[in-house]
């Protein structure tokens, strides 16, 4: 079985839910672990006032017994604790919708007109209850399990804000280690504390003015081996499924590998990453391990321009993905919309959202990363227990180490 997921749930309804299903037996899975990540998926400055009122945990409800994997579907749930005061709204019985809070008046850039007229809803909130970003909460809990799953191979993940609004980080000379650890510490999941000041000011005055703001995150797995994804399929293509998984997040407008864009403006050799081999597997293994270099044989790259893909798969070096954010599409200054009742013009609907949710929005690409990542490894090592696939895994170390 591939490995899959599912999520269910609306923003405003009982709960969230997700299924994963295709993860081997054996694998520690503990609730303190997806909690971490759903408390970063959180936190931000710009935060609207759900976040408040919220405080996701997850229980999970299948697939596990006294902490392992049993090879089932894993089915994780996130309450709404908001739901309390929806729930005249957003009961699953039969009743009338109040029509003083029917939303008829569609926000550019949402869901909201499209999804009324495919579907053929009168009350757009019938759509904004799934297109909205509390969908991520869900997609964050499968994230926890596919990284504790990595994690068992080296592999880890992480995020930091690279533009909020148009404010650049520069964090080109800093070791993995630190640019983690500083954008664990900053509000804003920046690397470089410096800027930290101009952006608060910019998600401000964004607030005052009824505005919001967008960005771009990165996100850097490391310790990936050499081989995830195929070269020879269109649709197994590791980059071709990172992009895809990125994209499907809420608000996310441009992916990036590696440099990116920047290829475009560059000479070949200058995009190129060339190939060297280490002769001392001991001096190897030191420094793959410095720089999040994974399995490889010996073989490396002395640059990383591509981003860890080549050809579709990865090629030992650090998985490096870029999104842009588009600002947030609810605006407390509403643009121009026309009602779905009365086809007059007015403005849109204002909902109680986020100005600036970019440092949440990292953490939801790299449960994304995950999952992806996680699919593709147990495409290549797939077995039913991790006793299995650990030693499918370390057979291809070992082969590499001996080509
Ligand atoms: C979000 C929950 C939502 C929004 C936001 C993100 O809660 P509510 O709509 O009750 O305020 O705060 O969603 C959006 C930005 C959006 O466009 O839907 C969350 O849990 O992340």
């Amino acid at each position: 079985m591939a490995l899959d997921y599912v999520t269910a749930g609306e923003s405003h309804g009982p709960q969230l839910t997700a299924i994963l299903r295709g993860l081997p037996s054996g694998l520690l899975v503990t609730a303190e672990d997806i909690n971490e990540d759903l408390a970063k998926r959180q936190l931000g400055y710009g935060r609207g006032a759900r976040m408040k009122i919220e405080k996701d945990t997850v229980q999970i409800l299948s697939g596990v017994r006294k902490g392992y994997t049993l090879g089932s579907p894993v089915t994780m749930a996130v309450i709404n604790r908001d739901y309390q005061v929806w729930i005249d709204q957003m009961a699953p019985e039969p009743g009338d919708l109040d029509d003083r809070k029917v939303v008829t008046r569609p926000r550019p850039g949402h869901a909201d007109l499209v999804g009324a007229l495919k579907f053929n809803h009168r009350d757009a909130r019938n759509i904004l209850e799934r297109s909205s970003a509390r969908e991520t909460a869900a997609r964050v809990s499968v994230g926890a399990v596919c990284k504790a799953f990595l994690r068992e191979f080296g592999i880890t993940i992480y995020s930091h804000v690279v533009n909020l609004g148009g404010i650049k980080v520069d964090a080109s000379g800093l070791a993995h280690e630190e640019i983690q650890k500083r954008a664990d510490a900053s509000e804003l999941r920046v690397a470089r504390p410096e800027v930290e000041q101009a952006m608060r000011e910019l998600v401000d005055r964004a607030k005052t003015e009824g505005d919001t703001v967008g960005g771009v995150y990165e996100v850097v797995a490391l310790g990936v081996p050499l081989g995830l994804g195929n070269t020879m399929n269109w649709d197994e293509k590791i980059d071709a499924r990172l992009a895809q998984g990125i994209m499907s997040c809420q608000a996310i407008k441009g992916v990036s590998i590696g440099m990116g864009f920047d290829v475009a403006d560059t000479p070949g050799s200058g995009v190129h990453d060339p190939i060297a081999f280490h002769k001392d597997s001991a001096a190897a293994a030191k420094r793959n391990a410095e720089v999040g270099r994974g399995a490889s044989g010996g073989f490396y790259h002395v640059s990383n321009n591509a981003g860890g893909i080549e050809g579709g798969m990865t090629n030992g070096e650090p998985v490096i993905i870029r999104a842009a954010m588009k600002p947030i599409a609810t605006l407390m200054k509403p643009l121009q919309s026309v009602d779905l009742k009365t086809k007059e013009a007015f403005e849109a609907v204002k909902e109680r959202s986020d100005v600036c949710a970019v440092p949440a929005a990292g953490i939801v690409g790299e449960a994304i990363v995950a999952f992806i990542l996680a699919k593709a490894f147990l495409e290549k090592f797939g077995g039913d227990s991790m006793a299995e696939v650990r030693r499918n895994y370390d057979s291809y170390v070992q082969f590499m180490k001996e080509y």
